[in-house]
């Protein structure tokens, strides 16, 4: 079994902790916390850098070791990162846990030391018709990341 854990955090009081766990060839489990974002939906990925140095911008795009189109977690045609939207309820704060594919903790297409990022808005899963739906999903700003360690 691999884990690996995320701090998230930024310099507007968003906060969260993310786990991960893999287990042999198999899926990995997410689970996470978040606090202080608006209520609603955040798109929720992994992208492609564990670079912080100029905060959540320097990231990079989205994980996309495949070269496919943004998409949802379901979609056939996604990036590799693309983990869809995390709800965060009336008081800011949110729960959760993604079982997903293709987001492995080992191997070449391993996700240690890239980085997972909130966005401020919903993700649109490649179908909101704009034209960042099928690069990004048009989710807006990167209001928190962090770089997942074994
Ligand atoms: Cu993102
Ligand atoms: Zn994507």
């Amino acid at each position: 079994m691999v884990k690996a854990v995320v701090v998230l955090s930024n310099s507007v009081g968003v906060s969260g902790t993310v786990n991960f766990v893999q287990e042999g060839e198999g899926p990995t489990t997410v689970t996470g916390t978040l606090a202080g974002l608006n209520p609603g939906l955040h798109g929720f990925h992994v992208h492609a850098l564990g670079d912080t140095t100029n905060g959540c911008m320097s990231t990079g795009p989205h994980f996309n070791p495949a070269g496919k189109e943004h998409g949802a977690p379901e979609d056939a045609n996604r990036h590799a990162g693309d983990l869809g939207n995390v709800t965060v309820g009336p008081d800011g704060t949110a729960c959760f846990t993604i079982v997903d594919k293709q987001i492995p903790l080992t191997g070449p297409h391993s996700i240690i030391g890239r980085a997972v990022v909130v966005h401020a808005d919903p993700d649109d899963l490649g179908k909101g018709g704009h034209e960042l739906s099928k690069s990004t999903g048009n989710a807006g700003g990167r209001v928190a990341c962090g770089k997942p360690y074994a």
